[in-house]
């Protein structure tokens, strides 16, 4: 199995300029958050294996070994800490223009998901780490199928999920793709780090957006709401219009949306 190598694409500053390989790890976001305190901002923890891939919420992530992209990135920015669960817009738009740069078109389903053909591709975890004196760090962790094969997924994934070598029908060169992904973050990373600007990466999740004018459940709780999705606005709420004709502004984070059938099958 060849192992991961970036150096030919990489050309980004500070975004992944010292990554730490591993064969197996339980999370990479695990180990970033191990790791943070001493490294440098963009250190990337990747593995070609997780035994414990995470998902939002204690659930789980498949993360089967050498097919997909599992991997970490440590950041320090200096914006308030409520401004910082934003970063996972950032994550999400900048893996579909890495996609894009590789010819692959996308959709982003808010505030984490990576969408092709109705099924989920790409996963995103934010975590944030909390020091002495109100200082944080954040660990943004991110999940690519990429050339997983139909039997990597289990009964339960096999409708949901999807990998860029199943739409494809060919193999993706992981290394680029890797590349493209941490080029195209620190683009979109450096006005937010230093202004807290995050525009470009909003404009772009709300035109690729999967979900603007569909029907949707929304699930806080033991609650179960129906409501049309009319915008992302510019803090990077989801904007959403029940029913009743009331309209509320979701924070990433407070709710799970599914379509109305299954993972997407309305969208
Ligand atoms: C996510 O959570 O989508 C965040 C996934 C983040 C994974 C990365 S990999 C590198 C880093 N290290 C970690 O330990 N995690 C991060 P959520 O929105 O809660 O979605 C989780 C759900 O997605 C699961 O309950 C499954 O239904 C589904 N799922 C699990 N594995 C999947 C996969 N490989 N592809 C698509 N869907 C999957």
């Amino acid at each position: 199995m060849k192992k991961i190598d970036i150096r030919d694409y990489l050309t980004a500053n500070f975004i992944g300029r010292s990554i730490e390989y591993h064969e197996t790890i339980t999370s990479t976001n695990i180990r970033a958050k191990e790791i943070a305190r001493e490294a440098d901002e963009g250190t990337v923890v990747i593995a070609e294996e997780q035994t414990m891939g995470k998902g939002r919420l204690g659930r789980n992530w498949t993360s089967p070994k050498g097919k997909g992209l599992w991997f970490s990135i440590v950041l320090k920015p200096k914006v308030k800490v409520e401004e910082a669960t934003k970063i996972t817009l950032i994550g999400a738009a900048a893996v579909y223009k890495a996609l894009k740069d590789m010819g692959i078109e996308s959709y982003i389903k808010w505030p984490n998901d990576i969408v092709i053909d109705g099924k989920k591709v790409c996963g995103i975890l934010t975590e944030m780490i909390f020091r002495d004196k109100g200082s944080y760090f954040v660990i943004i962790g991110i999940g690519i199928n990429v050339n997983l094969d139909e039997e990597d997924f289990n009964e339960d994934l096999k409708n949901k999920a999807t990998s860029l070598k199943l739409v494809r029908r060919s193999e993706v060169d992981r290394n680029k793709l890797f590349a493209y992904v941490l080029n195209n973050f620190e683009i979109l990373y450096i006005p937010f780090k230093e202004k807290g600007d995050i525009r470009e990466a909003i404009e772009i999740s709300r035109e690729r957006s999967i979900l603007i004018g569909k029907e949707v459940r929304i699930i806080g709780g033991n609650r179960e709401k129906t409501a049309r999705v009319l915008d992302i606005d510019n803090e990077g709420q989801l904007i959403v219009k029940y029913r009743d004709g009331k309209t509320e502004a979701l924070f990433s984070g407070e709710v799970s949306i599914r379509g109305m059938e299954g993972y997407m099958d309305n969208c």
